[in-house]
């Protein structure tokens, strides 16, 4: 999908998108911890579809994402999982509560994810874990830090020593979920679920988890966290290709040392290896 390019932006533009940025991580992990720590029985969660939670917490922190980053960059585009927003080549997409299942269940595990594409390329990406604590940052071409400390991923070699986190929802049949999940537990490697993909691309990252493969992702879950793991010296999928900014696609980032069978074992193809 080809959208309209801009002249690409400038570093001190970046760096002004970037700090503001760091500071809504820390604002809307606020917002999200607060609405997490108010939940409570008479707590109203709608449903989006089966197995799709949305709760108040989501549209709050959205908005708040949205009204900032518009007041600051009004050039800018912006895409929530929530409210939506029109397409331009340069763009915030954001997920305000990734991991809402786990968030309406009173499951500490979920985060705010906020990613930024600059002629289709993901320039800026933050995850935070209000859970934790953990702020996890990168910014093309200058690593990947939790908490201002930089971040590589797992040197994993073997892969029954590997832990991977298959990512599920009920846009893949129930057939390519469990074949996948066989291939690799046939690989060797122990396959979890967290429910939350953006904070599981943040675990590869760090070197907690040694890949994420989803059949199926959409871009607010997943722009930051491949942003994290390549600058964390990660392998990733081109997710953006085709039409994944407007329709989603396939995402696989791993450790590197692993790579070969999870491609095989998900049949999703990886960047090749930068220099
Ligand atoms: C979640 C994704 C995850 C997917 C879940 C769910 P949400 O996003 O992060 O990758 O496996 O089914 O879609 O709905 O919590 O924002």
């Amino acid at each position: 999908m080809t959208l309209p390019a801009f002249p690409a932006l400038d570093a001190d533009s970046l760096d002004r998108r970037e700090a503001v940025c760091r500071q809504l991580l820390e604002s809307a992990g606020r917002i999200a911890l607060e609405g997490y720590l108010a939940m409570g029985e008479d707590t109203v969660v709608a449903m989006k579809g089966p197995q799709d939670f949305l709760t108040e917490t989501d549209g709050e922190v959205e908005a708040h994402l949205r009204d900032a980053l518009l007041q600051r960059f009004p050039g800018d585009g912006f895409l929530g999982e929530e409210s939506g927003g029109a397409l331009t080549a340069r763009m915030w997409v954001v997920d305000p509560i990734d991991g809402t299942a786990n968030f309406a269940r009173g499951i500490p595990h979920f985060c705010v994810s906020i990613g930024f594409i600059d002629n289709g390329v993901i320039e800026i990406g933050g995850i935070a874990n209000p859970a934790t604590g953990e702020v996890y940052f990168a910014r093309r071409g200058r690593g990947a830090t939790c908490n201002g400390k930089p971040m590589h991923v797992a040197q994993t070699q073997a892969y029954d020593r590997a832990s991977v986190e298959l990512g599920w929802s009920r846009r893949i049949s129930t057939r390519a979920y469990v074949e996948t999940i066989a291939a690799l537990i046939d690989l060797g490697t122990n396959v979890r679920r967290s429910a939350s993909g953006a904070l599981a691309l943040a675990f590869v990252a760090q070197g907690r988890l040694d890949a994420y493969a989803e059949m199926h992702i959409n871009p607010w879950d997943c722009l930051a966290g491949l942003l994290l793991v390549e600058e964390a010296g990660g392998r990733v999928n081109d997710f953006l290709a085709g039409h994944g900014l407007s329709d989603g696609n396939p995402v696989l980032a791993c450790a590197p040392g692993i790579a070969n069978g999870m491609e095989q074992a998900t049949s999703i193809r990886l960047c090749p290896q930068r220099a």
